[in-house]
C-alpha cells in the first residue's frame, strides 16, 4: 500500500496588513529641481519597483490605502519628470497601494483644473477599486515624507506650507495645491465644479462644498506640510478668469447640479508608461 504524501508547506507566506504608521519614513527631504535630470533616468531608477501605468503595491504587506493620485496636466513634461522622481519613492515608503494618473487636457482651449480632476476620478475608478483620491498640482513636491498621501476622516488639505507663501497658509480657507478625499467624501460634495475655466477660484469652491456638506478640513501640522514649488511662468490659455470669484457666492446653490453628476468629457487616448497612466481628455473647452 502507498503511504499518503505529506503536503509540502507553501513557500509563499500570506501577507499581513501594513502597519498604520509606515516604518521606513525619513522625515525632512532634500529637494532640488536639477535640470540635467532626464525622464529616462527616472524611469530606469524606478521601473523595477513599478507596474505598468505607474502602479505600486508594497511587496511585504497588504496596504490599507488604495490611492489614486490625480494630476491635472497640460504641457508640463519638465515638471512631471521632477514630480515622478520625488513622489514615487515617497509614496512607496508610505506603503500605499497607488497609481499615478496624469489627466491631460486635449487641445488648446482654456484650461480647467477642476474638471480634469473630475475626469481623473472617473477614469481611475475604471482602472482599479480605489477608495482614496489625492488631487495634486504637478509643480508641488512635499519636503517631508511624513505628510501622508492618504485619506482621513475629513477631506484633507496637504499643501499647507508652500515655500512661495513663506511656509504658511495664504488664508485660512485655502484648499489649493494638493488635497485628498475618500470616495464617499468626494461624492458627498458632488465632486468638483466643472465650470471654472481659466485660473482661480476652483479650489475655494471645493472648500465651500466641503463646509456646506457639514465636513471640516483636516491638515498635517505645518512642519510636516512643507512643499517646494517648481518655479514657472504663467501658462498660456490659463489666464485669471474674472468670472470665477463671482461664481463663489453661488456655490451653495450650484454645487448639486455642477459636479460629478453632470460631468461630460471624451477620452482621446490612454497611454500606460511605467511611471504613470497618461489620459488625454476632451473637456469641451471654450477657445
Ligand atoms: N496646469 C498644467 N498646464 C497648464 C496650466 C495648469 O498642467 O497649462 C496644471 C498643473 O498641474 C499646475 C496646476 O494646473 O500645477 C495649477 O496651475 P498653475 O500652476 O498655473 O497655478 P499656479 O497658481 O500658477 O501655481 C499661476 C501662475 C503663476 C505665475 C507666476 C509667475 N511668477
Ligand atoms: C485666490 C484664488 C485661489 C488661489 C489663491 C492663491 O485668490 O484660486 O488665490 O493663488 N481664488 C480666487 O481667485 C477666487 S496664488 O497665490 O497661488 O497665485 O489658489
Amino acid at each position: 500500500t502507498e503511504t499518503p504524501q505529506k503536503t509540502v508547506a507553501p513557500m509563499n507566506k500570506t501577507l499581513g496588513p501594513c502597519p498604520d504608521m509606515p516604518p521606513k519614513l525619513v522625515g525632512p527631504l532634500h529637494v532640488e529641481f536639477d535640470s540635467t535630470r532626464t525622464i529616462d533616468e527616472v524611469r530606469e531608477d524606478l521601473s523595477s519597483r513599478l507596474q505598468e501605468g505607474g502602479r505600486y503595491k508594497p511587496p511585504d504587506c497588504i496596504s490599507q490605502h488604495k490611492v489614486a493620485i490625480i494630476i491635472a496636466f497640460r504641457n508640463r513634461h519638465e515638471h512631471l519628470k521632477h514630480w515622478l522622481y520625488y513622489l514615487h519613492p515617497i509614496l512607496m515608503r508610505q506603503q500605499l497601494d497607488y497609481g499615478v494618473y496624469v489627466i491631460n487636457q486635449d487641445g488648446e482651449g482654456i484650461f480647467n483644473r477642476a474638471k480634469l480632476m473630475n475626469a481623473g476620478y472617473v477614469e481611475a475608478l475604471k482602472q482599479y477599486n480605489y477608495d482614496c483620491f489625492v488631487f495634486s498640482d504637478i509643480d508641488l513636491v512635499p519636503l517631508d515624507d511624513r505628510n501622508l498621501y492618504r485619506c482621513f476622516d475629513n477631506p484633507r488639505h496637504l499643501a499647507v506650507a508652500m515655500d512661495k507663501f513663506n511656509f504658511q497658509l495664504p488664508y485660512n480657507q485655502y484648499f489649493g495645491g494638493v488635497s485628498s478625499m475618500s470616495k464617499s467624501q468626494f461624492l458627498k460634495i458632488n465632486g468638483f465644479p466643472n465650470t471654472y475655466w481659466g485660473w482661480g477660484g476652483e479650489d475655494d469652491d471645493i472648500y465651500r462644498r466641503v463646509i456646506f456638506r457639514g465636513m471640516s478640513v483636516s491638515r498635517p501640522d505645518m512642519a510636516m506640510g512643507k512643499y517646494k514649488m517648481i518655479k514657472h511662468v504663467r501658462d498660456k490659455h490659463n489666464e485669471p478668469n474674472p468670472e470665477n470669484p463671482y461664481k463663489l457666492s453661488k456655490t451653495k446653490w450650484t454645487m448639486d447640479k455642477d459636479g460629478i453628476n453632470n460631468l461630460k468629457y471624451t477620452v482621446k487616448e490612454i497611454v500606460k508608461d511605467r511611471l504613470y497612466t497618461f489620459i488625454s481628455v476632451d473637456i469641451d473647452a471654450p477657445p
